[in-house]
């Protein structure tokens, strides 16, 4: 038998280590929920005076509590043959709309609180985009930084081992958030299509070889776009044309909102990652970042100021805690496309100092509380996440669609029916924010409009 050369003081700090390992795991940061919560149920109060039907059926409970939590464990092998154990979720939260329906997220900071957010928020978002699409979240701590290629896989393919039993084109339909990409997209499917022998569409954002869609993987970042140019139209303010743009992240949405921002004239100046901030004033060059974040995995922006030395490149550590760098840029519009709450109230008054009129959120729930108050009472045109950036989950129904007709759209097709969904997303919120007196208010309008349409279903269905 062999045996580990450590005294017996050293194994129990070993074994201390690992158990509060798995407390760490157990530990469920439930504040984050509670904060999505809260934002939307405040916000539909004018909703609860008009109609006495949602109290009667005592809809706020039922929609905040998930129709089940699926949670189970991941083991995986890594390069060096070690195993190792990770927590996979999925949160299937309300079905009322249609299928159970978006992304999985692979970051260690994922806990329960963390999906159950995310799945409270999709349960709307997607009312939102008029598609017969429910609401739902997963994924795992799992963190892919510094993974090879082939970790990636192993822990993809061990991740639908279990979460296959649970998904299926009518039931849920997973589809990718932070850390899950088309890579990671392509790995699970193919795990799927082993044990079922099926090729059904039960994720979307696929390679377009294995059935995905053209433009799903432009369809979050050009959708924020969208949104805000019929945001600005209908609240008569000019055009993002030549106007400087503040953007954070450097991921799928920030790229594809960067992207399409320099299609149509305006001069994106900034990106992030979790390291820094990269400040190019005449206009970042996204054929660069493209090849820096998406083709070579991992890159740090900090390269980015090799090729462009007359660029700034901004640590993460230089910066006050609750501030951060690229909110303190003068800009016309902004778009948080990282992470949640990576815009403060500080943040949110440094913007409207340097004279931002727009706010328009890519990622999910940037903004936290206080900056969105503090937007709201000087009157900058904010348009809330689980309007701004439903383009994505809108062409993932899109790809659902072509797989269930096995056709394929052109890339234009995809496109055009992308913008006008926002558009149609934005005048309708606009629309019920001035139906219940909060005209100009885009976060109410958004969150009546989505809560009245799941709710009525809700009613209709009884219990
Ligand atoms: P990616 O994984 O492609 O990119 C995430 C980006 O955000 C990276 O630049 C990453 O930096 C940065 N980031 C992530 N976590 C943190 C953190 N804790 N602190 C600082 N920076 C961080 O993800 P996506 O672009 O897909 O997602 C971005 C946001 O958009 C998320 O909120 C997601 O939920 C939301 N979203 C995504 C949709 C989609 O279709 N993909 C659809 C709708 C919303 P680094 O590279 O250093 O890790
Ligand atoms: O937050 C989101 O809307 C997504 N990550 C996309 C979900 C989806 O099913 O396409």
């Amino acid at each position: 038998m062999s045996h580990i050369d450590i005294t017996l003081e050293e194994a129990h700090e070993y074994i201390k280590k690992e158990i509060e390992k798995e407390i760490e795991h157990y530990r469920c940061e439930h504040d984050i929920f509670f904060q999505a919560v809260e934002e939307v149920l405040l916000s539909i109060a004018p909703l609860y005076l008009a109609d006495d039907r949602y109290a009667k059926h005592n809809i706020i409970r039922r929609l905040a509590h998930p129709d089940r939590i699926i949670k189970f464990k991941i083991e995986w092998l890594n390069d060096k043959n070690e195993i190792r154990v990770n927590t996979g979720y999925r949160v299937q939260f309300n079905n009322s709309m249609g299928p159970y329906k978006g992304g999985l997220r692979f970051h260690p900071s994922v806990n329960e609180g963390v999906l159950k957010f995310l799945g409270f928020e999709q349960i709307l978002k997607n009312a939102l985009t008029g598609l017969p699409i429910g609401g739902a979240k997963g994924g795992s701590d799992f963190d892919p930084k510094g993974k090879s290629d082939f970790e990636i896989m192993k822990f993809c393919r061990a991740f639908m081992r279990e979460l296959h039993k649970y998904i299926g084109p009518r039931m849920d339909v997973p589809a990718g958030d932070i850390g899950v990409g088309s890579r990671e997209i392509s790995y699970l499917f193919g795990e799927y299509k082993k044990i079922t022998s099926t090729f059904d569409g039960i994720l979307t954002g696929k390679p377009l070889f294995s059935g995905g869609s053209l433009a799903r993987t432009e369809a979050t970042g050009y959708g924020v776009v969208y949104f805000t140019e019929a945001m600005l139209e209908i609240e008569n303010k000019e055009s993002l044309k030549g106007k400087i743009c503040t953007v954070s992240g450097a991921g799928n949405v920030a790229l594809h909102t960067i992207e399409k921002l320099l299609e149509i004239g305006a001069i994106p100046v900034t990106c992030t990652d979790s390291r820094g901030t990269v400040y190019d004033a005449r206009g970042v060059d996204i054929a660069y970042l493209k090849e820096l974040k998406f083709n070579r995995r991992g890159g740090s922006l900090e390269e980015y100021i090799v090729k462009h030395p007359e660029a700034t490149y901004i640590p993460a550590s230089e910066y006050p805690e609750d501030g951060h760098a690229v909110w303190n840029i003068e800009c016309y519009a902004a778009f948080p496309c990282s992470t949640q709450n990576e815009l403060t109230d500080l943040d949110a008054k440094n913007l409207i100092a340097n004279g931002c009129v727009s706010v328009t959120e890519g990622a999910n729930m940037p903004s936290t509380p206080e900056a969105i108050a503090t937007f709201l009472k000087n009157k900058i045109c904010f348009g809330p996440a689980k309007a701004a950036n439903a383009g994505g989950v809108a062409v993932s129904n899109f790809e659902m669609s072509q797989n269930a007709s096995m056709l394929k759209w052109s890339f234009e097709e995809v496109d055009a029916k992308l913008k006008e969904t926002m558009y149609d997303i934005c005048h309708n919120v606009a629309a019920t924010a001035k139906e219940y007196g909060v005209e100009g208010n885009y976060v109410d309008g958004a969150n009546i409009s989505a809560f009245k349409k799941v709710a009525d279903v809700m009613i209709s269905e009884g219990i």
